[in-house]
């Protein structure tokens, strides 16, 4: 087994909750009844023995085609195998043990489309070949029966086994054969992949290779699936768990990209493999599985957009947001009073930076307790006049949630969210039926058990009373749902209630100060400020991370299971599955057993968490932001990118966190701005306010007794910051567009430029650069001391791309990139040629002040002068919205048209047009068929901008010129 602890090349953090704090009571030893082999050498296969076809695809029978191996668990002697056209687009293979004795996700957790009514089979682009003995099969395109299969697992396309570990040093990764394994605590399924595939997703994950995930150099790299209270680790499995990848395929000599999608659906503990055997000539995905059964999805794409969008038809699209979600969010673990919270709100006030949503951590509470305000330092009556007083400058509260209820004291405590809960049995057991002990910040806690009957209208209750007691919530974030303890598994019954000593110093406290800067910060020698320069020395001395950063290339009630330490040891980045998380074989209602659902807990608790916003705020859009995500959590919840750290190569990881989210349909996601663990410094925090600026979830949040980061701390961070919210804020129409085309498609609003660029294939492992939507490319600095950045400029010159501040058009060198000019305090942002931007005209201190503005419109024509742009507007509220208005701006040479329809009338005016292209003076300009007054050309720019207008946006508009 391998336990790397933390291989991030960073040095220890003085507190991580991954510290083991207690191990006291051992999980019931169960002993090995079988004698696993450990080795799959001898694992015989499945052979194919009848098989009915049906319209929707085809059943068949396997059985095991020799003696057990028992390689790591008790083979199943007999499988069904299930394969449905359920599209054009989504094809779904399941094998399970044919007695369904596996664990398998119920459809009452995640609800997937129901059954195809009609057939798929000879239209659908997936096509399922196979071979009866050994049992294999294949997928290929019907359009391209003789390309390379988008998944094969014959042996006779793998290598030949056994192969010496693939991964140097890491002995499990020796691959001793490819059959089909199917046991009760082992299943094994490999796929040959092209030599060198470009990968992406599988996670959560922060990969050193970057977004492209690293198939090939040093042999590959493994995906653990384990949910995981961790400090963003790099190479290791973390907070949640998503295995679904995006694979691109590009044929130089036809010049054809496509895309296709694999999406195991899956909540069991696994190790996915991507790896290239030295010498091969070909890579590979291995899957290996500790439960459950394979239920694969295919997705054709072609396309990545069309993949992640037929992903998301799969498992539920992202919920709507309210446009205050798109707002700047405040938050910190350290603002222990309701003064020190307030005194945020007006001092981000006095600078005139926007603040549109403050937040409190676990400081809110009262002796750590969910659902509760501390009396005296956050006492509900201020609390709730607080909140309304925010409400009423149209700024909102979010307060933190930990997964953990406590356990009261003795018979004397009364905390009502435990009695009531387990009056209604709402808590997670042990085998015994007894409430299960865990320990977190409280002292003892119990676990909510999304399982259990009642479990969702407590929930519901508990958080309706503590919105009446003050805590007047807009929406909720939710921490610590891997979901974390403590201890190393269960507490213990005799575990000592009445003690609820913090279970670690906090951070900022005697013995755990926060002594880190970035990288090339040495506070020895410029003291503690973080200031960018100290008595006129710069205070970044030291530039290693230009080296860093280069751009990377590169069951329940199963009989004879061990629940407690299943043979196959996965890659858990802290050993024993039960360390710091619940114990494997804590039970839920209905007899799950943790070790099925684990992966899962997160997901049930932001869904329960919607449900009750919506009943509790009927008809608003719930905002919940969360830690631990899985499938389908996007139809919930938000993501932010957990416990990062003041570094600079974490302002690098936080751009393929973004990416990977929206390929898992959780696109509101974003990082802790300025960095969390460790002290930020000036620099760092000014570049990352600026980057998040451009990021869907745009929070600052900083851990307990670090340096203050809030924008206004420095002056070039207020000053940076206020320019990026400005620009943020004019373009929330186009923000909200883009999340209106998430919740209704799937189409991720943040892409990788090859999304949009798929034949170019040196685009294909960029991502220190993204673009937000379609037009909008973001070039950010994430080194230190530089004035300067290096950008790829997409489209191989035939796309041009102008400066979004400046409407100059970049000068980009034969090679496709371009040095771009970028003093601290500015963020490089392009327009792309062709394209057409809905923008608010004067961004305000908040969302809504800036909604209740006018609108403007940029358009960028391309050399053929043409330009093409959508939006959506609605009232950024309504949950399902019931009415919207769909805008489409097309212009050609001398005209732009508007289109609108829909319900939803626009009050706010089109006041001002810019179009950028002109290339010819214009003499005369109209609106509408008037003549248009107001305008100005300005020839070396090619600019045209008629302002002064007031169009209407619920009909028609044409602009000529
Ligand atoms: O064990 O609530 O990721 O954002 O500030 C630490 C305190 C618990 C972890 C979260 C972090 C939050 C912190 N929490």
């Amino acid at each position: 087994m391998v336990a790397r602890l933390f291989s991030g090349v960073l040095g220890i953090h003085p507190f991580h909750s991954q510290d083991v704090l207690v191990f006291e009571a051992d999980p019931i030893a169960e002993s090995d009844a079988t004698d696993f082999s450990k080795n799959v050498s001898s694992c015989p296969g499945y052979s194919l023995n009848s098989l009915q076809e049906s319209k929707f695809g085809l059943v068949a029978q396997l059985s095991l085609s020799g003696a057990p191996c028992n390689a790591f668990g008790t083979d199943f002697e007999d499988l069904t195998i299930q394969v449905t056209y359920e599209t054009d687009s989504r094809l779904r293979v399941r094998i399970a043990d044919s007695g369904n004795k596996q664990f398998t996700i119920p459809e009452s957790v995640i609800a997937r489309p129901p059954p195809p009514t009609t057939s798929f089979t000879h239209s659908s682009d997936l096509v399922f070949n196979y071979e009866p003995s050994p049992f294999s099969f294949w997928i290929t395109r019907r359009s391209n029966p003789d390309a390379t299969p988008l998944f094969d697992t014959r042996l006779s396309s793998l290598p030949k086994p056994p192969l010496a570990p693939v991964i140097p040093d890491d002995n499990s990764t020796a691959l001793d054969g490819f059959p089909l394994v199917f046991e009760d605590q082992y299943l094994q399924l490999t796929s040959s992949l092209p030599l060198d595939a470009n990968i992406y997703g599988l996670g959560e994950v922060i990969a050193s290779s970057g977004f492209r995930r690293n198939v090939a150099s040093n042999g590959g790299s493994i995906q653990t699936l384990w949910a995981r209270d961790i400090a963003d680790p790099i190479d290791q499995n973390m907070y949640g768990n998503h295995p679904v990848y995006v694979e691109h395929r590009f044929n130089e000599t036809t010049n054809e990209a496509q895309s296709h999608g694999v999406f195991l659906f899956s909540s069991s503990g696994a190790d996915i493999l991507l790896l290239t055997p030295p010498g091969a000539s070909q890579s590979l995905v291995q899957y290996r599985m500790i439960g459950g059964v394979f239920d694969f999805y295919f997705f054709s794409g072609p396309t990545p957009h069309a993949v992640i969008e037929q992903y998301g038809a799969l498992v539920g699209l992202p919920s709507w947001l309210p446009s205050w979600a798109f707002g700047f969010h405040l938050c910190r673990w350290g603002y222990i009073s309701i003064n020190e919270t307030m005194e945020q709100v007006q001092a981000m006030r006095a600078a005139n930076i926007p603040l549109e949503v403050m937040w409190n951590d676990i400081d809110l509470y009262h002796a750590f307790r969910d659902f509760t305000s501390d009396p005296v330092s956050f006492p509900g009556d201020a609390m709730r006049a607080f909140i309304q007083e925010l409400a009423s400058h149209n700024q909102h509260y979010i307060p933190i949630l930990d997964a953990a209820v406590p356990h009261p004291t003795n018979a004397t405590d009364v905390y009502d969210p435990y009695i009531r809960g387990h009056e209604l049995d709402t808590f997670v057991k042990n085998p015994d039926g007894s409430e299960y002990i865990g320990k977190v910040w409280p002292g003892y806690t119990v676990f909510p058990d999304w399982f259990a009957n009642d479990t969702q209208q407590w929930w519901t209750e508990s958080l309706k009373n503590w919105s009446d007691e003050g805590i007047e919530y807009s929406g909720i974030w939710l921490d610590m749902n891997e979901i974390s303890s403590f201890c190393q598994g269960s507490c213990g019954a005799g575990a000592d209630l009445s003690n609820t000593s913090v279970p670690f110093p906090l951070p900022g406290m005697p013995g755990a100060l926060v002594t880190d800067y970035p990288e090339c910060y040495d506070s020895s020698v410029s003291g503690p400020s973080g200031n960018v320069t100290v008595n006129g020395a710069l205070t970044c001395t030291d530039s290693i991370l230009h080296a860093l950063l280069k751009r990377g290339e590169g069951a329940g009630g199963e009989q004879g299971v061990n629940l407690n330490a299943p043979p196959y040891a996965i890659h858990n980045g802290i050993g024993d599955l039960s360390i710091n998380t619940i114990a494997t074989n804590a039970t839920h209602a209905g007899g799950f057993a943790e070790l099925d659902v684990h992966n899962m807990w997160g997901m049930m608790e932001e869904k329960a968490t919607h449900l009750a916003l919506q009943q509790l705020q009927p008809g608003k859009r719930p905002v919940i932001i969360a830690r631990s995500t899985f499938p389908s959590s996007g139809k919930w919840a938000g993501h932010w990118l957990g416990d990062n750290f003041s570094k600079w190569e974490y302002l690098y990881y936080n751009i393929q966190g973004i990416l990977q989210f929206q390929i898992f349909q959780i696109p509101f996601v974003g990082a802790d701005t300025c960095g969390f663990n460790g002290n930020t410094d000036e620099e760092l925090c000014n570049r990352w306010m600026q980057l998040s600026a451009f990021v869907p979830f745009y929070r600052n949040h900083n851990e307990r007794g670090a340096l203050s980061q809030e924008p206004y701390r420095w002056d070039s961070v207020a000053n940076a910051s206020r320019t990026a919210i400005a620009t943020r804020y004019t373009l929330l129409p186009y923000w909200t567009s883009l999340f209106a085309n998430a919740s209704l498609r799937g189409t991720p609003p943040v892409r990788a430029l090859w999304y949009e660029f798929p034949t170019e294939a040196e685009l294909f492992s960029v991502d220190k650069q993204f673009l937000v939507g379609a037009d909008i490319l973001v070039t950010p600095v994430l080194t230190p001391n530089v004035s300067t950045v290096e950008g790829i400029f997409p489209g191989r010159g035939e796309v041009t791309w102008r400066d979004y501040y400046t409407h100059k058009v970049v000068d980009v060198s034969s090679n496709g990139t371009a040095t771009l000019s970028a003093p601290l305090g500015h963020i490089n942002v392009h327009i792309r040629g062709g394209s057409a931007l809905l923008l608010h005209a004067n961004p305000g201190y908040t969302t809504t002040e800036t909604r209740e503005g006018p609108f403007s419109l940029l358009v960028s024509l391309e050399s053929n002068e043409h330009a093409f742009g959508t939006a959506y507007i609605d009232d950024g509220v309504s949950n399902p919205p019931t009415e919207s208005r769909n805008l489409t701006f097309s212009a050609t040479a001398g005209q732009l048209a508007i289109s609108s329809n829909g319900n939803f009338a626009v009050e706010q005016k089109l006041q001002q047009i810019t179009i950028l292209g002109v290339t010819a003076d214009p003499t005369d300009v109209s609106v509408s068929g008037m003549t248009a007054e107001n305008w100005q050309f300005i020839s070396e720019l090619q600019k045209l901008v008629i302002y002064n207008l007031a169009l209407d946006l619920n009909g028609a508009q044409i602009v000529s010129w």
